[in-house]
């Protein structure tokens, strides 16, 4: 099909470099957030989210002529739905904003639009769930108009060139719609395009980042065993990945960010009695936070009132996102625990957990402190100077959840470095 205009739905992560980078390849598109502070950032020419060059690429957009945002939905020949799907309190798909967000472009449906959702959803959910809504605008899924699932696989931090270079997978309600979908995709997607049927789509999303929580898991329980058996465990998993069919992940404080530490449930959730493994590896990662915390008070010899530095409260390094970070959770159970903690997120320095004191900068954040912890390896945490962070602390316990601080580094600078899943667990 010939696609001249595009309505993006949702502004976030993926709906704004998505539109933009449709915009710049000449597609004329609205940008839709229900979010009116969303949208007059943008019509300021400010970008609400951290991500390398997103700035410049919205920038472009809006210079060619071709982007512009809203708070409501135009006609346009295709829709794209690129909203949130959180999960519930007790862990089940909330899929009020992908309701909200069809519902928003039912009276502007017409026939022949192509209509894909983006957003990680439980299998079932474009042909069960979307198809019944859009058809309250009198048009048939699949028949009046196409209707589709694309799962969006960006990592954080590399959004716009792996938007422009991953495989995409696009599964069609039926195969003409799953072709609709790969003419519009194909305007900018350089890597190969995949078509199947929406459900596959769906599960194709959902296994690839439980296949890495999965495996996050088993390096958390292998740092576990590391600290039991008194092994270095980043040694041994860098060891054991020379084997040419063993490829061991990084253990840390736990696995956050919107998608893997929320899009396993979704399976869970919808056949649990299927899905022992998965569950107990989303138990493993999410009880990590408390494992850590665990080995600092053990270090310190109890953690009531004790002043702690926290370094990073992201999900990950080099990025601004804070949802379900593990770091936020640690900092969370040592204010518990009745420490003073002073955190310190350079990528988003007005970041507070309340109970701990939010330090305007670094020097702030380790002024005095007894023990520092570094839970988001950001770059500018990696390379700190031991010397200096000596200076300005009282204490020389310092807790690396990273596996990123040299011991020999630290020690020469009077550290005593206790390293996630090395040495053994002083408990
Ligand atoms: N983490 C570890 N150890 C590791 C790798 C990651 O503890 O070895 C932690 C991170 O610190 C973080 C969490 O896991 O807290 C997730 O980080 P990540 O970099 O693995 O993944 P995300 O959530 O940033 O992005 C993932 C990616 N999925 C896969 O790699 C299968 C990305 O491609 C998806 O597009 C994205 O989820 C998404 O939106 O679903």
């Amino acid at each position: 099909m010939t696609i001249e205009t595009l309505c993006v739905l949702g502004l976030g992560y993926i709906g704004l470099p998505t539109a933009s980078t449709f915009a710049t390849h000449g597609l004329k598109v609205v940008g839709v957030d229900v979010n009116q502070r969303v949208v007059d950032i943008l019509r300021n020419g400010e970008v609400h989210l951290h991500e390398p060059g997103l700035r410049t690429l919205v920038q472009a957009a809006f210079g060619s002529g071709n982007l512009s945002v809203s708070e409501t939905p135009e006609p346009a020949d295709a829709f794209i739905i690129a909203v949130p799907t959180p999960i519930t309190e007790d862990k089940r798909a909330d899929l009020r904003y992908v309701r909200e967000a069809a519902e928003s472009i039912v009276p502007y449906l017409r026939p022949g639009n192509l209509v894909v959702l983006e957003s990680t959803s439980p299998p079932g959910t474009t042909a069960n769930f979307l198809a019944p809504i859009l058809s309250d605008s009198g048009l048939r899924a699949g028949e009046d108009f196409h209707l589709a699932y694309s799962p969006e696989r960006v990592l954080p931090g590399r959004i716009l060139q792996e938007l422009l270079e991953n495989a995409r997978v696009i599964g069609g309600l039926t195969p003409e719609s799953a072709r609709a979908g790969r003419d519009l995709y194909a305007l900018f997607v350089r890597g190969e395009i995949h078509l199947t049927d929406a459900t596959t789509a769906e599960m194709v999303k959902l296994m690839e980042n439980t296949f890495r929580d999965v495996n996050i898991a088993l390096a958390n329980e292998f740092a576990r065993l590391g600290e039991h058996f008194g092994v270095d465990i980043w040694q041994a998993i860098e060891l054991a990945n020379l084997h040419p069919r063993v490829s061991i992940l990084r253990p840390g404080p736990g696995v956050g960010g919107h998608c893997i530490s929320v899009d396993p449930w979704f399976l869970v959730e919808a056949a649990g009695d299927r899905a022992a493994l998965i569950r107990q590896a989303r138990l493993v990662n999410d009880s990590q936070p408390a494992y850590v915390v665990e080995r600092l008070a053990a270090a310190l010899g109890g953690l009531a009132g004790r002043e702690v530095a926290a370094l990073g409260l992201a999900y990950k390094a080099d990025v601004d996102d804070l949802r379900e970070s593990p770091a936020i959770e640690v900092v969370r159970h040592i204010v518990d625990r009745g420490a003073r903690v002073r955190t310190f997120e350079p990528y988003s320095p007005g970041a507070e957990v309340p109970g701990a004191h939010l330090a305007a900068s670094l020097e702030e954040a380790l002024q005095g402190a007894e023990a520092v912890v570094l839970l988001v390896d950001h770059q500018d945490f990696r390379s700190l100077e031991p010397a200096w962070v000596a200076g300005l602390m009282k204490g020389s316990t310092a807790l690396d959840t990273r596996g990123v601080w040299s011991v020999e580094a630290w020690g020469a600078s009077g550290f005593r470095l206790l390293t996630l899943g090395a040495g053994s667990q002083e408990i």
